[in-house]
């Protein structure tokens, strides 16, 4: 259901806003006029404008809040702890022993770890890919139980471990929208996928031909390191987007077998600009929806700013100024201490990704207007270089998950002390409050890569309330490390 959820989550909002706006005029018709009006109609939750009356919000009482966790890749296999809703992760639960294994040392290895949720009961499970294939481990509610191979296809034999322009393109996403997490990345010739069964990947197959090495996806990361699996239709089902020299390309998942034509949706983001040369411009493009219609639209850093262009769901719109903060004169350029952590969480809970990312004096954020980031201003004065936030270590493993279930994403990271989050009001962060003892500190070991680099919080049980069953879209790998990786 993650995928529908996440379609619902992005699109309510709007038609609220609509309706509140069309206050007076027949509902019905204004719905079917949105319908057409929005692309809506291609929708497979056909009743979507209807369900709004019957989800609820966490905070009356009459359904269940989802739970976010801390989770991450430890010397025993892998664990999380959940948080209590207010103000601390609980105890820690491990399991998945084998990425305690020392192969899962490797960067190669450990970074392809990730939390999602495979099984499709709500949870995310953890799952990596090792020189036997891929591994997963199913979350419960007492941890991780112990890893089965679930792809046995993607080998180091068959050169799944060969370079990082295919194993770094590894990910595991819902491109069949079933609500369980299939797995895709880049091959020689193109991008190949295999589908969850709930107890298992399917048979590897090529879902598209494009991506490929004959395409020249893999001569330089400004190409293969912005392949994403953004669902740029609004369709809920996992599409896929990257960046090559002419501009952005997208291909949309038919759901059960391949990504349709590889077509060029926007002539921005190409050579045209120097986003080859910069990567502190071409790892900030991300894919968010900014402006609240369930398609998941562009968003990158250039020189004087964030730029963004709004999904058609049949291309992107024109690329327009959205931020004029994060400039190069304000020094985002500098390290990916600063880029590295430009992400596009919901603040206020509209339905619209807005944007935040650490600056020298602490976290800066802006709110979408579905236009642009109206006033982007200093939400954070702690996150500082003179707190240390500098350190990667630190950095880039902040992160917007929803800790407090209230709809509006709150900002998290590692201090040398452990893990600290600051709630947000919808516009402004409360001072951060230490979420857990002693585990993720320094002195307990989590300055080394294999460990803080694969920090997420994920989701661990789904709930039943609206609209807090989104989750942030966890740090890419090129996000913590820039490049070229040093693992
Ligand atoms: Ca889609
Ligand atoms: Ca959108
Ligand atoms: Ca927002
Ligand atoms: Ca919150």
């Amino acid at each position: 259901m993650r995928a529908i959820e996440f379609h619902q989550t992005r699109i309510i909002p709007a038609l609220l806003l609509s309706l509140v706006t069309a206050c007076g005029s027949a509902v019905p018709d204004d719905l079917a006029d949105m319908t057409s009006s929005e692309g809506l109609s291609t929708d497979p939750n056909g009743a979507l404008g209807f369900e709004t009356t019957s989800h609820e919000t966490s905070n009356n009482g009459f359904c269940t809040p989802a739970t976010v966790g801390i989770c991450a890749h430890t010397t025993t296999g892998a664990g999380c702890s959940a948080s209590d809703g207010v103000s601390a992760f609980g105890p820690f639960l491990g399991g998945a022993s084998v990425f305690a294994q020392p192969e899962w040392s490797n960067g190669s290895k450990w970074a392809t770890i990730e939390f999602a949720d495979v099984s499709g009961d709500g949870r995310d499970d953890v799952c990596g890919r090792g020189a036997s294939g891929i591994s997963c481990a199913l979350g419960s509610a007492t941890g991780f139980g112990t890893a089965t191979i679930w792809g046995s296809q993607w080998t180091d034999a068959n050169l799944w471990g060969s370079a990082d322009n295919i194993w770094a393109t590894l990910r595991f996403v819902d491109i069949t929208g079933d609500g369980k997490a299939d797995v895709c990345a880049r091959a020689l010739g193109g991008i190949a996928c295999a589908v969850s069964n709930g107890s298992g990947f399917g048979a590897l197959s090529l879902w598209s031909t494009d991506y490929s090495n004959a395409r020249q996806w893999h001569t330089d990361p400004s190409r293969w390191g912005t392949i994403q699996y953004p669902d740029v239709d609004g369709d809920g089902r996992a599409d896929v987007c990257g960046r090559d020299t002419t501009g952005i390309r997208c291909a949309i998942s038919n759901g059960s077998t391949q990504f349709g034509w590889n077509l060029l949706w926007s002539t921005e983001f190409g050579n045209n600009s120097s986003w080859t040369d910069h990567v502190d411009f071409w790892a900030t493009i991300q894919f968010p929806d900014v402006n609240g219609d369930g398609r998941a639209d562009v968003c990158g850093r250039l020189t004087d700013g964030i730029k963004c262009a709004l999904s058609t769901g049949l291309g992107f719109g024109a690329l327009s100024s959205w931020s004029g903060d994060f400039t190069d004169t304000g020094e985002w350029y500098t390290t990916p201490s600063r880029w590295g952590t430009i992400q596009f969480p919901d603040l206020n809970g509209d339905g619209m990704a807005d944007v935040c990312g650490r600056s020298s004096s602490g976290v800066r954020c802006g709110l979408s207007d579905g236009t642009k980031f109206a006033g982007t201003s200093q939400w954070d004065t702690m996150y500082s270089d003179a707190n240390q936030w500098h350190h990667d270590y630190h950095a880039n493993t902040i992160q917007f998950p929803d800790v407090n279930a209230d709809g509006k994403a709150d900002l998290c990271g590692r201090s040398s002390l452990g893990i600290q989050c600051s709630l947000s009001s919808g516009w402004s962060f409360n001072a951060p409050t230490l979420w857990t003892v002693n585990l993720f500190s320094n002195a307990w070991g989590w300055t080394a890569n294999q460990y803080w680099g694969t920090i997420d919080f994920p989701r661990l049980t789904a709930g039943t309330c609206w609209p807090i069953n989104d989750r942030t879209p966890r740090l890419r790998l090129i996000q913590r490390f820039g490049y070229p990786f040093n693992l």
